[in-house]
């Protein structure tokens, strides 16, 4: 079989943990056919009967190739936006008083509700320009705004629609469990009953969600409410992950576990119970630190705990409104590294490898492997830990997804 692409002439950091460090190979080659990677291994061993005359050659110029990048916690589709939120917020007052006071996701809601699908596409398509910019291939979107039926699903129909118009992997998930809309204050339960017998019957029937999220904090949604979602969600075959133990331990790593959720994220106040019932149900601990740093918060997530249990750690921006105003994956691996204290190699496995698993996919991407799509990026870095080193400076060579080639990448 003759190769459609290869890319030699630097380093390949495969991410495959059976290959040391970063899965490196120091002078590598990589060889993909219709869209899936069909070679990798050292430049001396590639074999001639790959290369053809339609075969393209890339050069990874003494620079590294990755898998591209994978963001696998966003809320990238809303309307408006909460800086005057975040000015009150430096003035004093808190996150969970801003949504207490009629700030926080419920005006983010209106501003989305009153938006059209079209609108919706429109506004987030540079958003996701700039997530790309970064060598970001594959973003996970959340719904959470919209809070009634009709607005969810226009938010999970402008992603898919986001993704095709960008040429980027799109993974949706439905987050009707984000916050109790207007219509339902002060019947938390009426509202779960709406999300459990229509919104979540609908998305799934429509095939526009790929998973189901649910916010349990005290402001939000208690366990005993998740866990009606999450039931329904998985008896309709959908998979589930939480926002849990981001303001306070309300047990919510355990009880993602419980359910076996794909991802748990968050995780500032997790227990050493909560880490233990993640590792016994391979949930992988999705930090972001972005929100971390937006919210003020002091206490970082129980990253020596999770390594010691050989929990997978990843990393996301958590791109939103209020929390987390971010919309660069190469400065959340920066954060993590500083804030959270992860090794830069840890920081790259976490938006590759193990963001593919946060997102059931690590079958599909995330290493540079046979039968993997090819959804590669090359860095004109010296070493693949400068991904994690510079704060806002690096801009990849070349991205490719799948079949498609971006050698200039918009910045
Ligand atoms: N946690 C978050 O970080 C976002 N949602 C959530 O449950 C923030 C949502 C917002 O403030 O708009
Ligand atoms: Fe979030």
């Amino acid at each position: 079989m003759q190769a459609d692409a290869i890319w030699q002439g630097g380093g390949i950091a495969t991410m495959v943990p059976e290959l040391g460090r970063y899965g490196a190979i120091e002078d590598g080659a990589v060889a993909t056919g219709n869209g899936r990677i069909v070679w990798v291994g050292r430049r001396t061993d590639l074999p001639a009967a790959l290369i053809g005359p339609a075969t393209i050659h890339h050069d990874i110029d003494r620079g590294w190739l990755t898998p591209g990048l994978i963001d696998c916690h966003t809320h990238l589709v809303f309307a408006g936006d909460r800086s005057a939120e975040f000015e009150a917020r430096l003035g004093g007052i808190s996150y969970q008083d801003a949504a207490k006071s009629g700030r926080g996701i419920l005006s983010t809601m209106a501003a989305t509700r009153a938006a059209t699908e079209a609108e919706l596409i429109a506004i987030a398509g540079p958003r996701l320009q700039r997530l790309l910019a970064d060598g970001v291939t594959t973003v996970e979107i959340k719904s959470g705004y919209g809070l009634s039926l009709s607005d969810e699903l226009k938010m999970l129909r402008a992603a898919r629609a986001l993704g095709a118009a960008h040429g980027v992997r799109v993974r949706t998930t439905l987050l009707a469990a984000h916050a109790v809309p207007p219509e339902f204050a002060g019947r938390p339960d009426a509202y779960i009953d709406h999300i459990v017998n229509e919104i979540l019957p609908a998305a799934a029937s429509a095939g526009l969600a790929d998973a189901v999220d649910a916010f349990a904090e005290t402001i939000a949604f208690s366990p005993a409410q998740v866990s009606r979602v999450f039931n329904a969600a998985r008896a309709l075959g959908l998979p589930v992950k939480l926002h849990a133990d981001q303001l306070a331990d309300g047990n919510g790593a355990a009880l993602a576990a419980s359910h076996h959720a794909l991802s748990a994220d968050h995780l500032e106040y997790t227990s050493p119970a909560g880490v233990r019932a993640m590792a016994a149900a391979a949930t992988v601990a999705v930090l972001l630190p972005g929100a971390y740093a937006t919210v003020g918060a002091t206490q970082p997530p129980p990253v020596a705990s999770f390594r010691a249990h050989n929990v997978p750690m990843a990393v996301a921006t958590d791109a939103n409104p209020g929390s987390s105003p971010l919309l660069s994956l190469l400065t959340a691996m920066n954060l993590a590294c500083c804030l959270f204290r992860l090794t830069p190699e840890e920081a790259l496995a976490g938006v590759t490898r193990h963001a593919a698993a946060a997102l059931g996919l690590a079958d599909e991407i995330g290493t540079i492997a046979v039968g993997r799509a090819a959804d590669l990026v090359v860095w004109p870095v010296n070493h693949p830990r400068e991904l994690a080193y510079w704060m806002g400076a690096l801009v990849p060579t070349s991205i490719n997804i799948s079949n498609q080639n971006y050698t200039a990448p918009h910045r």
